[in-house]
């Protein structure tokens, strides 16, 4: 069976890939092969990584010439053994099957080149038996159809390509290394371009994994300016092409789309300035070697526009341009109103608007709800400094009673956007949308919404969650946040690392636990028992879950199902408890509590879990941070942890250890929650020690005035 030469470039911050990569090629099928690692430097390290893998036939190749991913990929070529070349990414993935395929296919059709499918995903996937199982049974059925492949699916990349080698040594095929992100398309443009017979195998599936890090460590194209290279690269590619090829004018075409549509912004946004003429040049070049009649300009002014650019004048191509993209912004806004707001707000209000030194916006939980820091510090403000203040409150849905006198606008409104750009003060405990524009005269307050259990940002290997970009918006938002709350030393620790945070940290204490530290709280939880008529008589559990972040319907929107059994708890603890279940503000799924409706008060909707703890005099959780604050009122905590491992060692990881220094038992099902229920004196003073050491470490400033220091530094005292 022939020999196939998989090439790897590998540079410094990569190592950490290199492992799982070696794993993935020991699940090949197909196991002919020899694996070529290029390195920019001699790294002892790497062999050391790879020293377990000795069924795999691995060569270490270091040279001057390396300097950058092409040259690399050039000196994999030069280097390899085999029949065919393959490249593969150190942080990407193939399925087991994936070689097997391309080289069944390579030898059934002859083809020069066999193309397999390429996915772009968030995470690596993690095998299952069904899965294998259904590997395996599409093996069997494979029907190979060896059809010549459409210029559609010419991609630039050369990832998940087979090439033979006598091929691309027949052709001196090499990647141009002049450049280094993009000079795929200097190798697989001439290739297509060659080769006479090229097929494509749709069951080879190569995964590229975008890197969720694009911060602390970015992908070459995450770091690379792509809208200087991408012309060039371009370029460099048709100069070794047929003028008038078919690739020729596909290519051309595709450089005209990406003009279009990927790099509009890049070249034309904001001021001639040295940057953006450099860009300008290098558009300019290419669209002179390329033969624009043969381009598919949707617009004569289109053509007019890119005459312009060709004759570098950069001045009427740029205003033709921004023309152009105020027409496009007035069609999108007759046809979404929505946008209008955003826009009147990014373009106007946010900087011709005067910005008013006595207003403040404040946000909970996205509008969601009254309450958490962003409540206390509004009620402090109105207490001690009443009518200095205009307060303006965003909530979701409809409006509110509140105990002082706000605003209240509807949240992403076109209010919202006004006082969003006219208030010097805003308090918030997750974080602001994406396009705010943070005035410098503005004063952002991110009081935040937990002390953390689960890893957070960047302490996060994977982020399993829905939005694959999470660690970089949250980088960029977190940059506008002048003050942080810090509940504890613990908290302060972690943020400055987690958030990458170099801003003021406010280690206060948490304004929303104020109300466990009021005299009246013994009032207050059996005047709110009454109005939410909650037996008076019988001992209060509150179940307050997290949100799991592999279990959504799309961002913001997560499933939950109930896995505790309330059906039991009512028959077995109903004479002693009543139950108050509330599910976290992801959760998207509503609870249907009513066949236990005489047992269980339905929370989750209820603005402020802090009334809630008031009056529960048990707290179950899982990995919510709920307990940090419940921690304060020393009443007894379970843990109902039925998916640990999986939540702790797979989707987050925890700062602490739960087992060992946890304020209360791990309760692993139904049966165990019950007992532990019907034992609870016992179980507590089991853990009271445990639960005193708990509080003096996590709950140490809170006293009931964290609201005040924080709401007097901020704003009160602010010059
Ligand atoms: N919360 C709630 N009801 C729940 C769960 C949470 O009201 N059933 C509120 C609590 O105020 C809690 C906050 O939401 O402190 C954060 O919830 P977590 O479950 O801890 O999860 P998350 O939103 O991921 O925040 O540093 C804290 C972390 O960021 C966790």
């Amino acid at each position: 069976m022939d020999k196939v030469s998989i090439i790897t470039p590998l540079y410094n911050n990569d190592y950490k890939y290199i492992t799982s990569c070696a794993d993935l090629l020991m699940k090949q099928v197909y196991e002919n092969f020899e694996w070529l690692i290029i390195l920019d430097e001699i790294n002892p390290q790497v062999a050391g990584l790879l020293a377990n893998y000795e069924d795999l036939d691995i060569k270490l190749i270091t040279d001057k010439d390396v300097t950058n991913v092409a040259s690399a990929r050039n000196v994999g070529i030069r280097n390899s053994e085999g029949q065919s070349l393959y490249f593969l990414d150190i942080d990407d993935y193939i399925h087991e099957h994936t070689l097997f395929c391309l080289v069944e296919t390579m030898k059934t059709s002859s083809a020069q080149m066999v193309v397999g499918s390429v996915k772009k995903v968030n995470v690596k996937p993690s095998y299952s038996t069904s899965y294998s199982a259904m590997l395996d049974r599409m093996l069997k059925n494979r029907h190979i159809k060896a059809s010549p492949i459409k210029s559609k699916k010419m991609r630039s990349s050369c990832l998940n390509i087979l090439y033979n080698k006598s091929f691309v040594e027949d052709y001196s095929l090499s990647f141009d290394q002049s450049i280094s992100d993009l000079s795929d398309v200097t190798f697989t443009m001439p290739a297509f371009e060659k080769a006479l017979n090229v097929v494509f195998d749709k069951d080879a599936i190569y995964l590229k994994i975008r890197r969720n890090d694009a911060v602390q460590f970015p992908s070459l194209s995450q770091r690379s300016n792509r809208a200087l290279v991408y012309p060039i690269s371009i370029r460099l590619a048709l100069k070794l092409l047929e003028p008038g090829s078919k690739i020729s004018i596909m290519l051309s075409r595709r450089f005209l789309y990406s003009y279009h549509h990927r790099y509009f912004s890049d070249i034309y946004n904001g001021d001639i300035n040295d940057h953006r003429r450099n860009i300008l040049i290098e558009w300019a070049e290419t669209f002179r070697e390329v033969n624009i009649d043969e381009m598919k300009f949707n617009r004569f002014i289109h053509k007019v526009e890119v005459k312009y650019l060709i004759n570098n004048n950069f001045t009427t191509a740029t205003k033709m341009a921004k023309f152009r993209s105020v027409i496009k912004n007035i069609k999108k806004v007759i046809k979404k109103p929505k946008v209008a707001k955003k826009l009147i707000y990014t373009s106007y209000l946010s900087r011709k608007s005067s910005v008013k030194p006595t207003w403040i916006l404040y946000e909970s939980f996205l509008g969601k709800n009254y309450s958490d820091s962003p409540k206390y510090i509004f009620e402090y403000l109105n207490q001690a400094h009443p009518d200095k203040y205009k307060h303006i409150w965003v909530f979701d849905k409809g409006r509110k009673e509140l105990p002082f006198k706000s605003t209240q606008v509807k949240r992403f409104g076109f209010k919202h956007m006004y006082y969003m750009a006219r208030s010097k003060y805003m308090v918030n405990n997750m974080r602001q949308p994406k396009w705010f524009v943070k005035r410098k005269e503005q004063i952002f307050l991110e009081t935040w919404h937990g002390t953390p259990l689960k890893k957070l940002v960047f302490d996060m290997n994977e982020v399993h969650s829905a939005n694959p970009n999470y660690k970089l918006d949250f980088y960029e938002q977190s940059r506008s946040w002048d003050y942080l709350v810090s509940a504890n030393k613990y908290s302060t620790q972690i943020f400055k690392r987690a958030f990458l945070f170099d801003n003021e940290i406010l280690e206060y204490g948490y304004p929303r636990n104020d109300l466990l530290y009021s005299p009246d709280k013994d009032k207050i939880a059996s005047e709110l028992k009454e109005k939410l008529e909650i037996p008076l008589d019988k001992k209060i559990v509150l179940y307050a879950p997290t949100w799991r972040d592999d279990e959504y319907y799309k961002p913001g929107k997560y499933k939950f199902k109930l896995t505790m059994d309330l059906e039991r708890m009512r028959e077995e603890l109903g004479n002693e408890y009543f139950f108050i279940v509330r599910t976290h503000y992801f959760i998207a799924d509503h609870l249907d509590l009513d066949n236990v409706s005489d047992f269980v008060f339905n929370g989750s909707k209820y603005d402020d879990i802090t009334e809630l703890y008031l009056l529960s005099d048990v707290l179950i959780t899982d990995y919510s941070s709920v307990f940090f604050d419940f921690a304060n009122l020393k009443r007894p905590i379970l843990f109902f942890t039925y998916d640990l491992e999986k939540y702790r060692d797979t989707l987050r990881g925890f700062y602490i250890d739960l087992q060992e220094d946890g304020p209360g038992p791990l309760i692993m099902n139904n049966d165990e929650l019950i007992s532990t229920l019907k034992n609870l004196d016992e179980v507590s003073s089991n853990y009271r020690d445990r639960l005193d050491r708990f509080h003096n470490e996590y709950c140490e400033l809170d006293d009931g005035l964290a609201s005040k220091r924080i709401s007097e530094k901020v704003i009160v005292n602010n010059k």
